[in-house]
């Protein structure tokens, strides 16, 4: 009997033994859930206490203080003034210094972490100058909207590929921002606005190719970043360089409550090198409306053995436009599954196109092109 009772005793406060650890280990993952969630929000931090810091860094000390980062939901929010977007003016003066002499051969190669980042910026969407405006703001900009750094030799040559219709609005408020945003990361940069001629179905992954071919026979790019014209980067960390790997950038977008929709994402904001891009036969030229486009390219980096790496989500971070949706492709399933066979024979290299018009203006380089629907 004594035995027997022991031996219950023991299985009883086992069995309470257990429920304790698992309501122990239930409250441990719900805590490291909202500490997760904490860093995702790390925006509202000061943008100054962020300089240093870099993406391939860990922020250890926030790390190590979780009441630092709670304390900054508690003080009053940057004015905008602070986060000036437009640190040009030092650098021309910098700029006279360097070419006073006439000889640019002294110039070193820009620094691995650009000296002058701000970590978040200030996006914005109201009150955007017109064209005319923008382009006497953006003087220091080159034909064809180019720009490269002057106190130093950019370490990357850039592409910076917009596929657009009918979204001027759209169109003024990425190129203000992307002016003052871009050239404090030191990079070589051009912006190619390629836009679809008429009204049929848009083919966003062909303007990308196009893109592509137009912007190595203007320039020796290394490297591409298909940008859509709606998505405007929030903190300057996020650099526009040329990847190792194809690189996806759009990681965070406020409309996705800043959460990656699903892993093998690759659309709104992506870098490839010309090389990775050649190697993938560039985007299939299929696609016609909405969707699929992106995904094919996912597949494509897979089946030549390129992986998507990504920047931390609390520095890959967007602000979306806000548009009316677009008429999804009913096909687009059905090229998606069949990508793999067209690989090789569907892309950059059965690439047809007209240009209606190829003009280099102050911001940008304005593509117009009618896209033939290409048979296999
Ligand atoms: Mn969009």
């Amino acid at each position: 009997m004594l035995e027997n009772d022991s031996a219950e005793m023991g299985g009883n406060s086992r069995t309470y033994l257990t429920l304790k650890a698992l309501i122990a280990i239930i409250f441990c993952l719900i805590g490291l859930q909202y500490l997760s969630l904490l860093q995702v929000n790390e925006k509202q931090r000061r943008p100054g206490e962020s300089r240093a810091l870099f993406y391939f860094e860990r922020d250890d000390q926030k790390q190590n203080s979780l009441l630092d980062d709670i304390s900054e939901f508690l003080k009053p929010s940057v004015s905008l003034s602070e986060l000036d977007i437009l640190p040009l003016k030092a650098t021309t003066t910098t700029e006279k210094k360097f070419f006073g002499n006439g000889t640019s051969s002294e110039l070193k190669v820009c620094p691995m972490i650009p000296p002058n980042l701000h970590g978040a910026v200030k996006v914005q969407t109201d009150n955007i100058p017109s064209m005319e405006e923008m382009e006497k703001t953006y003087s220091f900009l080159e034909d064809g909207g180019r720009f490269k750094p002057n106190q130093c030799i950019a370490r990357h040559r850039v592409a910076i590929i917009v596929p657009f219709r009918d979204r001027e609005e759209h169109l003024r408020t990425f190129l203000f921002h992307m002016h003052s945003f871009l050239p404090r990361q030191q990079v070589d940069y051009g912006i190619f606005i390629v836009e679809q001629d008429g009204a049929g179905a848009f083919n966003r992954a062909m303007l990308l190719n196009v893109g592509a071919a137009e912007a190595l026979k203007s320039y020796d790019f290394q490297c591409f970043i298909f940008h859509d014209v709606d998505l405007l980067p929030e903190d300057d960390r996020n650099l526009y360089t040329c990847p190792v790997q194809p690189r996806h950038m759009s990681v965070a977008i406020n409309n996705f409550l800043y959460r990656l929709p699903y892993d093998d994402i690759f659309g709104g904001v992506s870098a490839m090198t010309v090389d990775q891009f050649r190697q993938v036969n560039g985007f299939s030229n299929m696609f016609w409306g909405w969707g699929g486009e992106d995904d094919d390219m996912s597949n494509r980096l897979r089946q030549k053995k390129l992986y998507i790496s990504r920047y931390p989500a609390n520095i890959a971070r967007y602000r979306m436009l806000k548009h009316n949706k677009d008429k999804a492709n009913p096909d687009r399933f059905k090229y998606l599954y069949s990508g793999a066979k067209r690989i090789d024979k569907d892309g950059y290299n059965s690439l047809k196109y007209k240009p209606v018009k190829i003009v280099p203006k102050r911001l940008f380089t304005w593509i117009l092109v009618d896209l033939p629907h290409l048979t296999l």
